[in-house]
């Protein structure tokens, strides 16, 4: 019921908001004219906190609330794993409040570009023995064993940080699996030899048997020490998943898009020429870090054999993506494959809200085995241009 107090010019406060949304939801996108013959971007984000369903923010009751107060704020929808479902695409979107919580919250699509709409609830994640206090980038992996899986980053207070230092945490893997994505059966969180977990990515097919896992070791939260780069391990069960040994397959590389730190994104897509696998590099600045995705691919025969390392980033942010709470940042742990080949990329800008790009197996695969790889001096960046320019020629 809405109270009449709320009516400016005979138009109550919900109803003008209601109607707000849908227009919101219902905006068509269209993707931007630039090219470059790798990826579409799209006009619009897909997803922003505004996108945000009316009855998780607002108390609809007038006895209640009868200023109509927004009572509950979400900040942002970002980082989202991706899944197709039922014909549909659904984005697994990690919600952060103005609380700085952050919590799982499905959104739908018929066509993966736009009409994005939240379930009716927020996911309802259960807990191990140790509480979490946040989750957050959730990678879904439907695996060959028949259940969709959940690996996200379960943070926790670092019990041994000094009593003034309240922002120590421990990161770990979260693991949870589902059958519907609405009931989520949480598992044990992930053992490794390393201190902390981030990034952490369910191959999804099993390998000798084993339930391959792509980690991101680092030594402390923010610190990643001796570790940041991409890891291998494998463990038998998923129920006790447990990684005796860890095989770092893609480090961080000096003067690279991934110096600082180099970590998956969602689970590798199965070519025929490879996995094919899409990632987030991250170097220094003077401003701070810069988080590119960059593609990468690995051998069928050996997951762990990387075979094709195209040099530089693949996306980066553009003019309008670069801010955001965490500015600089593109982070993605979601795409999509259609069956005529057509790659649905859902990537996040710094930290505020969810874009789409499309682009064709077939043209990520190009991309990956016909750019050149980072010769990793000066000196050898002008060598490709120059061998670019003797191959082109009498065509320009
Ligand atoms: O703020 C940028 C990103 O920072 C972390 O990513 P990573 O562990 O790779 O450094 C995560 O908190 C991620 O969610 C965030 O987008």
């Amino acid at each position: 019921m809405i109270d009449n107090r709320n009516i400016q010019s005979g138009v109550t406060i919900f109803d003008t908001l209601f109607k707000e949304h849908e227009i919101l939801l219902n905006r068509r996108n269209k993707a931007v004219a630039r090219h470059n013959g790798i990826y579409k971007r799209y006009e619009f984000p897909v997803l922003t906190a505004d996108h945000a369903p009316l009855h998780w923010r607002y108390d609809l009751n007038v006895q209640t609330n009868p200023f109509f107060i927004e009572r509950i704020g979400v900040n942002a929808t970002f980082n989202s794993g991706a899944i197709k479902w039922k014909g549909n695409y659904l984005l697994c979107v990690r919600v952060e409040g103005y609380d700085r919580k952050s919590f799982f919250a499905i959104a739908e699509s018929p066509n993966g570009i736009d009409n994005f709409r939240f379930w009716d609830k927020p996911v309802v994640m259960p807990e191990t023995e140790t509480p979490d206090v946040n989750l957050y980038d959730m990678r879904l992996t439907n695996h060959e064993d028949g259940w969709i899986y959940g690996i996200f980053c379960t943070e926790r207070k670092d019990s041994c940080a000094k009593a003034n230092n309240l922002s120590g945490a421990i990161a770990n893997a979260g693991i949870a699996r589902t059958k519907d994505l609405i009931n989520w059966e949480r598992l044990p969180d992930l053992i490794t030899p390393s201190n902390q977990q981030r990034n952490v990515v369910l191959h999804p097919e099993f390998v000798n048997g084993e339930y391959a896992l792509y980690t991101r070791p680092q030594d402390g939260f923010i610190e990643t020490g001796n570790g940041g780069g991409i890891g291998l391990g494998y463990t038998k069960s998923m129920e006790n998943a447990v990684i005796k040994e860890e095989k770092v397959i893609f480090n961080k590389v000096f003067h690279t898009v991934y110096e600082l730190k180099n970590g998956l994104g969602p689970a590798p897509l199965k070519t025929e020429k490879g996995w094919l696998h899409l990632a987030h590099g991250v170097r220094s600045t003077a401003s701070g870090l810069r988080y590119v995705l960059y593609l990468f691919m690995t051998a069928l025969h050996d997951i762990g054999e990387v075979i094709y390392r195209p040099g530089g980033y693949f996306m980066a942010p553009n003019e309008n993506e670069i801010i955001g709470d965490v500015g600089n940042v593109l982070f993605s742990n979601g795409w999509i494959q259609d069956p005529d080949g057509t790659v649905f990329i859902y990537y996040a800008s710094s930290d505020v809200r969810m874009h789409v790009a499309v682009s064709t197996v077939e043209r990520l695969v190009d991309y990956c085995m016909n750019t050149p790889q980072d010769g990793l001096s000066s000196k050898e960046s002008v060598k490709v241009i120059h061998h670019l320019i003797e191959k082109n020629k009498g065509l320009y």
